[in-house]
């Protein structure tokens, strides 16, 4: 099949999912919501057409199994993740699990010396619950109790999240991959400028940076914003602020550290009342787990010294530190040769966003394949692709099924999962 036209349904079935929401103005579809119901309903009918076989499991994952030329032939998976930021754009996540059901009617019923299954993770994200990588940790046997227990701001737990949407808790434990696997391949937006500043359709990753994600509350006291001098202030609200101040300062100080406070929330939060409470969030990451270790420790540090100053006290919680993760060297070296048999240059890079890929690459080799973002935007609807880079990434999939079949490397591989 060709891969433009493969790339044109591609796109056009993207832009379908985003009236999945459940927002009436922008894109919105976290962790079980009911479009996901909606989202996993069309993506069935697409992976049936091919000729896989669905489910989902009780993580709320969506798995299609497209089957190998033999009864006990190997798997690759191929996924990405379903859910969204709010005011999402139409392809973080979402084009991998597409471009997975794409690679299999490329193949047109033809049988592989494996199977593929194509994978649509049911939270990466971490908006409902600020925990991200829920559905693929349930792949590697991580989605444990306590992540179990965590509660979104209704009161709503992970638990109850999974049995209001009809599935068993209990079950979780099937979900996990079986030592069949021989590989995770994830396509995926760059979300950054890189590759368009290069003029190349198509990244290869060579590592996941690590991540860090904390919740801080600084706790003052509520009172008059008329009555009450500056001087005998516990304002919560401007801690935070001279907080986030230095979370920028500090990441502009070093190479390759981001530091982000992409949530703010002030209690009372009454135009006419002093903060008595500020809870922000910190997202930072860094190719170095010891320099984020380090940049986060500097910045708890700074909240403490601000509290203690200001006569407040600070509490903190750590939602998640997932160290940086290498991908998998022989299918780097694949994915690189099918992209130059694409006549593009293979461009090996770092992702500074998280991926599913860094969660599987726990229990099987990992890789990942970056499509060029125009404008290098991603989380907000501006977010894009170039219909010819969907295709080029498309032909690269389908080279690379084709090396990967005629590999007896990767077919005698030990699958460790
Ligand atoms: O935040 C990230 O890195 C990704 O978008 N989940
Ligand atoms: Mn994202
Ligand atoms: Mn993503």
């Amino acid at each position: 099949m060709n891969p433009a036209t493969l790339a044109s349904e591609a796109i056009a079935r993207c832009q379908r999912l985003t009236r999945f929401s459940e927002d009436a103005n922008g894109l919105r579809r976290t962790f079980l919501s009911s479009p996901t119901r909606d989202c996993h309903a069309e993506i069935t009918s697409w992976l049936k057409a091919a000729g896989a076989e669905v489910s989902v499991d009780d993580a709320g994952n969506l798995r299609g199994f497209y089957p190998g030329a033999h009864s006990r032939a190997p798997r690759l998976l191929i996924g990405s993740h379903l859910d969204t930021v709010p005011n999402a754009g139409a392809y973080d996540g979402i084009l991998g699990v597409v471009l997975g059901v794409a690679l299999l009617e490329s193949l047109e019923g033809r049988k592989l010396p494996f199977g593929i299954e194509v994978l649509g993770f049911s939270e990466e994200e971490g908006v409902r619950f600020g925990v991200p990588f829920i559905g693929s940790r349930a792949l590697v046997g991580r989605l444990d109790a306590e992540l179990l227990n965590v509660r979104d701001l209704n009161g709503i737990s992970v638990r109850m999240a999974i049995e209001n949407f009809g599935l068993n808790p209990t079950e979780i434990p099937n979900a996990a991959i079986k030592n069949d696997v021989l590989a995770y391949l994830e396509f995926h937006i760059e979300q950054g400028p890189v590759l368009e500043t290069l003029g190349q359709p198509l990244g290869v990753v060579e590592a996941i940076v690590g991540q860090t994600r904390l919740e801080i509350r600084f706790i003052g006291q509520a009172n008059h914003a008329g009555t009450t001098p500056m001087n005998l202030r516990h304002d919560a609200l401007a801690a935070a602020a001279e907080w986030i101040v230095e979370v920028e300062r500090i990441g502009q100080g070093e190479a390759g550290l981001v530091a982000t406070v992409g949530q703010i929330e002030a209690v009372p939060g009454a135009s006419n009342v002093i903060a008595s409470e500020a809870r922000v969030t910190l997202d930072i990451r860094h190719k170095s787990d010891d320099v984020r270790y380090r940049a986060t420790d500097l910045l708890i540090g700074r909240a403490e010294e601000i509290a203690e100053r200001r006569g407040l006290l600070l509490r903190k919680s750590r939602l998640m530190s997932q160290p940086a993760v290498a991908m998998d060297p022989f299918l780097t070296d694949q994915i690189e040769r099918a992209i130059r048999s694409t006549n593009s240059l293979p461009h090996r890079m770092p992702s500074g966003a998280g991926h599913d890929a860094m969660i599987l690459a726990e229990k099987v080799p990992a890789a990942m394949v970056l499509l060029r973002s125009p404008g290098g935007i991603s989380h907000d609807p501006a977010e894009s692709v170039n219909p010819q880079d969907v295709a080029c990434a498309l032909e690269c999939g389908m080279h690379l099924l084709e090396q990967l079949a005629g590999s007896p490397e990767f077919l005698t591989r030990t699958c460790r999962a």
